[in-house]
């Protein structure tokens, strides 16, 4: 027996893990811990942090409370607001790389493009050259890290500064310089409401209006933060407490009971906000979605509204016909000269794993299982790809609350059908194709009962027009992830 099997008492297995963003680093810790040590972590980056390194732009910060998007062994008392900025949560994850001695772990600047499984291993390929053999791969690869470049035309001839909101140019000046941001989705909201009292004017282009929930984002002070270093039951009482959790209950069955009072409480909400809080009718008017609350992923913004009633803040709805040398010229003749122009336009969100080429049993290629719509069973696991798991892959819970939560449970599930290769009972294991496909049946029916099929579009729809989302209940999700099907997985 190898020393390493004698010292765990398991196999000893090598794994890929893929991306080092929250959840590749979160899978890095968590084999370390069991005591598998033999892993790489391929990076395509520079560095850590996934989404929070390549979104650096101004006014990013989580829609998610700060003391909720952390892990669950890692409270960070040293966030400063109760949804922190970009960059703490960028900094939060580097330290963690330091603190779990990840670094080393790491091959930065290595993307993997090709993930081939012959004779019961993956074969693995870098960018730059590596070639790795290993029993499983981790694909912790985000949803949201393919930027959509709109296909508006003369976008090349813009003679100012343009760039996406994913590739934000630091070199460029705002202050006082003539901003257009085209897009509404959180991003956009945040940019604009930053930009707003920096730009001379600003222009947000809005093909869609948004509904806005209005929140608070109040700082925590030194007081604060030493409170939390010095008893962290305060940071567990902010996340794992009754508030927290009930709010992400009565969220959760708004979204998936769609004439609930749950639901019909949050459209009292945005509407109120609405109403309230912006005085022009017109621009008020131009505002209103006509279609429902949370069928687009909601943002959530404290200054959005107030933003877009400064001087010299312009919200146009009309369509825009071309980009030119100086400015964008809309269909009915008008042209907003600028300076500078920003896309937060969105992304690709069907790329999952992708451009990676995986080739899996019998040639099964995953561009060809996914030809329709990105899936796997439970979100997890795709038939013919055995020893591939996903983390935060397609079909998992997306909405306001934590994907570092989402990802730990997830992490759970997939321990627990690695210890089968661990103790030997079975070399690879993958769902089975009838249980994917009773799992995407019963999915894609509940998913278009939710909000989010209810008419409007959006990046949680996949290409057929079907959320690509977990439909069910949090509390569903949470004992789905306890305890895995066993009699839905080939073992082999
Ligand atoms: P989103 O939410 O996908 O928003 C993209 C925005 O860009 C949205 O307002 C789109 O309008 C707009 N868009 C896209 N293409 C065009 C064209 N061609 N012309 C005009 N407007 C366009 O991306 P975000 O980056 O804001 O947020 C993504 C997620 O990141 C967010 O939900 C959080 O989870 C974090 P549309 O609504 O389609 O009319």
């Amino acid at each position: 027996m190898a020393k390493q099997e004698m010292e765990t008492g398991h196999r000893r297995l090598r794994f890929a893990i893929i991306g080092a963003g929250m959840a590749g680093l979160l899978a890095g810790i968590r084999l370390d811990q069991k005591g598998d040590a033999d892993f790489t972590i391929y990076e395509k980056g520079d560095t850590v942090g996934g989404t929070w390194r390549e979104n650096r732009y101004p006014g990013l910060t989580c829609d998610v409370p700060a003391h909720a998007y952390t892990y669950s062994f890692a409270p960070n008392p040293e966030w400063t607001q109760f949804f922190s900025p970009g960059p703490e949560i960028q900094h939060y994850f580097e330290r963690i790389a330091d603190d779990y001695r990840l670094r080393d772990r790491i091959r930065f600047n290595s993307e993997v493009t090709d993930c081939r499984y012959v004779d019961g291993h993956w074969h693995i390929e870098t960018s730059d050259g590596c070639k790795d053999i290993v029993d499983v791969v981790i694909a912790a690869t985000g949803v949201l890290h393919h930027p959509n470049i709109p296909a508006i035309p003369g976008l090349q001839n813009f003679g100012g500064d343009s760039f996406h909101s994913a590739r934000w140019d630091d070199s460029v000046a705002l202050d006082d310089r003539r901003i257009g941001v085209i897009g509404n989705g959180s991003t956009g909201v945040q940019i604009v409401s930053a930009l707003s009292t920096r730009a001379s004017t600003l222009v947000h282009f809005q093909r869609s209006p948004q509904w806005i929930m209005p929140v608070q984002n109040f700082i925590y002070s030194e007081t604060d933060r030493h409170a939390f270093r010095s008893d962290v039951s305060r940071i567990d009482a902010i996340r794992f407490g009754d508030e927290y959790w009930a709010g992400i209950r009565r969220f959760n069955k708004a979204i998936i009971e769609v004439d609930s009072p749950e639901m019909a409480e949050i459209e009292g909400i945005v509407l109120r906000n609405l109403e309230d809080n912006v005085q022009d009718p017109v621009l008020r008017e131009k505002l209103r979605p006509d279609y429902r609350a949370a069928c687009k992923r909601l943002i959530y913004s404290p200054d959005y509204y107030e933003a877009v009633q400064r001087p010299g803040v312009i919200v146009e709805t009309g369509a825009i016909e071309q980009v030119e040398a100086t400015g964008v010229r809309m269909k009915d003749g008008t042209l907003h000269e600028l300076d500078v122009l920003v896309l937060a336009t969105g992304f690709k969100t069907d790329r999952f794993v992708r451009p990676i080429k995986v080739i899996g049993r019998g040639g099964s290629n995953l561009d060809d299982a996914w030809a329709l719509r990105p899936t796997a069973y439970y979100a997890i696991t795709v038939p013919d790809f055995p020893n591939l798991f996903l983390l935060n892959g397609p079909t998992a819970p997306v909405g306001n609350f934590s994907l570092i939560d989402i990802a730990e449970r997830q992490w759970d599930y997939i321990d627990q059908l690695l210890d089968l290769l661990r103790d030997g009972t079975c070399s690879a294991i993958a769902a089975k194709p009838e249980a994917m496909a009773d799992y995407e049946e019963r999915r894609i029916a509940a998913a278009k009962r939710t909000i989010f099929g209810s008419g409007c579009t959006s990046w949680y729809l996949d290409a057929q027009g079907v959320p690509q989302t977990w439909p069910w209940s949090y509390d569903h999700f949470a004992q789905s992830m306890a305890a895995p099907r066993m009699e839905d997985f080939e073992l082999a």
